[in-house]
């Protein structure tokens, strides 16, 4: 029986386009993009095809697992495995300290609303460490906008479907998206002799395919592009003077070390004709907007966080900031990631934490030491670090050093496999669920999914996880939430006074105020509809905090009435909302620094691009190559999709490899290489394409899963990148992985 299209998202990446689908026997059966999705407006790419690979699969979990002492796993039922849970994590927490016990994740690409209650656990413990993927790709961006802005959260993005010039800088939209309606965006970018495309990649990629500049640097020298980029642009006074005269401040700091940039030798540095740089850096002076996207490709390679920082002076020099086409400063439904945005370090090696995240390269080294504050415990949900973080064995030594390792996820992933206990949850069809990957201006969309399929027998909601656990470390008593009770019996604005007066009388209950909500305000919300409890205080934020944006997209009321609103709406409205709009001149609203104005420079990376000239490349002539681990192709999907099946193309997830190389070494297309790093070394397939530069090869991210075979058995597919990565390679400022530049050795395998 095929039942009615119904409203949900896909889940495979921050996009989140709106979907329609129909199910049958519990399968997802038909998938189309919805029209009536704000953000996507009907548009999906190929993979949300494949959707039912992730709802149905051989992996999915349906009852709480204890590890045995012969490191088998063994079911148990939830009371038991709540009960252990929290009785192992109170004694660690009496005994070392609640801030021994780090959480890592909290969502994926499709959920966080689930991941949300868990701030309450951790209240509930005293733990005060987290971390997630942020850790390994945006931190140093964040921090750069830090320095710039005035905080980490003034986060900038792009409005590329208005910008003349749209910029790539290491990102491949075309297969990564990254914003919506990514592919008709770039078609129209590229059909409108007026507008151009500028790509920064050392890969001739679907994107820099289409692009009218290419610039086709040599991998890691992107510091050195950018620079040239800069100096052209100072050089030949291409600047905006009126923006930086009455926008900015310490241009009288920055402009002598732009001024002294070499230009010539870093064009010759990273391998592009001088005469393209100037080019480009004239196209974009010339152009009425510019968007630019800097991702992966330079956040995960040397000098990432000063690459960040000059990707962001090129749009703030060339005046392309708080205008139509150019970079903005969006609103947001909730944060991503935990806490305080910055002043705190790490316990041990006390590395710089960037909007309190612990930088991602330095957990195992929080881990595997005797230090007296080293962590000892982890709870990790929904996602995969043992697969995801740089230097997978190292990560498995510290995860096994842990006393307590507790993992909450729908399938037996790599780290599951690591665990003491692992809790299962219904997927994210089987719940509701949201993302706070609300990052567009002007318009800014939320997306509350409505189930499609009921639970699966022996699974719990994260919220309700949570709740247990809360309730089983004696955090919170039926007494604490009667009144709350009571008033939710009485209507939401009775709910509201007391919620404020409880939280004002007793502020040590602030920290638990997700589970509070579930408790007391979710039962009136429906049955199983309790997790949206947290997005009413969430609307009631965002209004208070954006009054004129969300009366914009539509909503009205005063003080509560317009958070009242915002959340009728979010319940309310199975396509998603538009649930704020911007005015351009919101973003210099938004500025946090003291004086209004962008900051322009920033001393430590000023000294580190004063010293980038000096810096020799000599490479180690045992790993000549250089490896890009984890390349986002049309069949990758991070480590969503457990089983193989759902890659129609690439099935083995090929390196790629240059015509030249593939000759030098003797190896045909489909043949086998073996590839080796300081960390390790694996065989795989390879794929002969111009698209790569001599030099250079590119993995796949997200495979080398186990996944059971008909039989059974568990088979490993493709390589896992991060069995070649290596924890010490990593930004000096961020602790951000190097990934994109591995170096490596390539050699054919008879
Ligand atoms: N299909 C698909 N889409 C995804 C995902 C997925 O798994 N699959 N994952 C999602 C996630 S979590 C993220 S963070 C985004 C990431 O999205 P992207 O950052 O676009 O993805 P990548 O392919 O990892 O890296 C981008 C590009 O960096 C290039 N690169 C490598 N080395 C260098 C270098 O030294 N300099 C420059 N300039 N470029 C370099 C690579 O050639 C590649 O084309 O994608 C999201 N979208
Ligand atoms: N070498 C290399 N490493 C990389 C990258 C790279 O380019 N190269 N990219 C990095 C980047 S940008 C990212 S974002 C990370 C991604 O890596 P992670 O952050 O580890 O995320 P995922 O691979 O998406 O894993 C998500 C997990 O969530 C589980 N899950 C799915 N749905 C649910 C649910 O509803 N509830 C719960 N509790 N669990 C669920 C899945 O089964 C899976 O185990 O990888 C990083 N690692
Ligand atoms: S762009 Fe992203 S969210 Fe949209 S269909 Fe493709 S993978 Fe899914
Ligand atoms: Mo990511």
């Amino acid at each position: 029986m095929t039942d009615a299209w119904r409203q949900t998202a896909c889940i495979l990446c921050s996009v989140n386009c709106g979907i329609e689908v129909r199910t049958e026997d519990g399968h997802i059966s038909r998938i189309r993009g919805d029209r009536a999705h704000p953000g996507s407006r009907g548009y999906t790419c190929e993979k949300a095809q494949r959707l039912d690979h992730y709802q149905n699969n051989r992996d999915r979990l349906t009852t709480p697992l204890r590890r045995r002492a012969d490191g088998t796993f063994e079911p148990i039922d939830w009371d038991t495995a709540i009960r252990e849970v929290a009785e192992r994590l109170v004694a660690i927490r009496d005994t070392h300290g609640g801030a021994t016990i780090f959480y890592y994740g909290g969502g994926g690409q499709g959920n966080h609303l689930g991941g949300a209650y868990s701030g309450a656990t951790r209240r509930a413990l005293g733990s005060i460490y987290t971390s997630n993927a942020l850790a390994q790709e945006k931190t140093g961006e964040f921090w750069v906008d830090g320095q710039l802005y005035g905080r980490p959260r003034c986060h900038i993005t792009g409005d590329f479907a208005r910008a003349e010039v749209a910029v790539f800088v290491g990102k491949n939209p075309w297969q990564s998206h990254g914003f919506p309606r990514a592919r008709a965006v770039l078609r129209e970018i590229v059909a409108d002799p007026k507008r151009s495309l500028v790509v920064i990649d050392p890969r001739r990629t679907e994107t820099a395919e289409l692009a009218e500049y290419h610039l086709q640097v040599r991998p890691g020298t992107d510091a050195f592009c950018l620079s040239a980029l800069l100096g052209v642009l100072v050089e030949e006074d291409l600047v905006d003077h009126d923006f930086l005269r009455d926008r900015t401040t310490n241009g009288e700091t920055l402009f002598p070390a732009l001024r002294a940039i070499p230009v010539a030798d870093y064009c010759a540095r990273a391998g592009i004709a001088e005469d393209l740089v100037r080019t480009v850096a004239r196209r974009m002076a010339r152009a009425s907007s510019v968007s630019i996207f800097e991702d992966l490709g330079i956040q995960q390679a040397p000098h990432s966080t000063l690459n960040s920082y000059l990707e962001k002076l090129v749009y703030l020099l060339t005046g392309n900031f708080a205008r139509p086409g150019t970079m903005n400063i969006h609103t947001r439904m909730a944060g991503l990631g935990g806490g305080k945005e910055g002043g705190r370090t790490s316990p041990v090696g006390g590395h710089r934490i960037i909007t309190g995240l612990i930088p991602a390269n330095v957990i195992p080294d929080e881990i595997l030491t005797d230090h007296p504050k080293r962590f000892r415990a982890m709870i990790v949900e929904s996602a995969n670090p043992a697969h995801s973080l740089a230097d997978s064995r190292r990560m498995r030594e510290a995860l096994a050093a842990l006393e307590l390792v507790v993992v909450i996820d729908v399938a037996m992933s790599e780290t599951a496999r690591q665990a003491h206990y692992v809790l299962p949850p219904p997927s994210q069809f089987e719940k509701w669920e949201a993302t706070f990957f609300t990052l567009e201006f002007p318009e800014n969309v939320f997306h509350l999914r409505a189930p499609l399929f009921p639970p699966l027998a022996g699974t719990l909601p994260e919220p309700e996880i949570h709740r247990r656990l809360v309730r089983a470390i004696g955090a919170l008593t039926d007494a604490d939430l009667a009144p709350l009770r009571a008033a939710a019996a009485a209507g939401r604005l009775a709910y509201a006074q007391e919620f404020l007066r409880l939280t004002g009388e007793r502020p040590e209950l602030a920290g638990l105020v997700p589970v509070i909500l579930y408790e007391t305000l979710g039962p009136t919300l429906g049955r199983g509809n309790e997790a949206a409890a947290l997005l009413w205080g969430a609307a009631h934020t965002c209004a208070l905090a954006y009054p004129e944006s969300v009366r914009r997209a539509g909503f009205s009321g005063d003080g509560p009435a317009l958070g009242e609103a915002l959340f009728e709406a979010i319940l309310t409205r199975r396509s998603g909302i538009t649930f704020t709009v911007d005015e351009y001149e919101e973003t210099w609203r938004r500025l946090a620094t003291p004086d209004g104005r962008v900051n322009l420079a920033i001393p430590e990376l000023l000294r580190e691009l004063d010293e980038l000239g000096t810096g020799t490349t000599t490479r180690d002539a045992a790993f000549p190559f250089v490896l890009t681990a984890g390349e986002r192709r049309s069949s990758t999907a991070n480590t969503i999709f457990r089983d193989p099946a759902w890659r129609k193309k690439d099935p083995a997830g090929a390196l790629r490899i240059s015509p030249r190389d593939a000759e030098t070494l003797g190896v045909a297309d489909g043949g086998r290489v073996r590839v080796t790093t300081v960390r390790g070394s694996a065989e795989t397939v390879v794929e002969i394409t111009d698209r790569m530069q001599p030099g250079h090869v590119s993995l796949p991210n997200g495979l080398g899963l186990s996944y059971p075979d008909d039989a059974g058995r568990s088979v490993v597919s493709g390589v896992a990148p991060n069995e070649l990565t290596a924890s010490e390679h990593r930004d000096a400022i961020a602790g951000t992985p190097w990934h994109k530049h591995v170096p490596a050795r390539v050699e054919a395998v008879a």
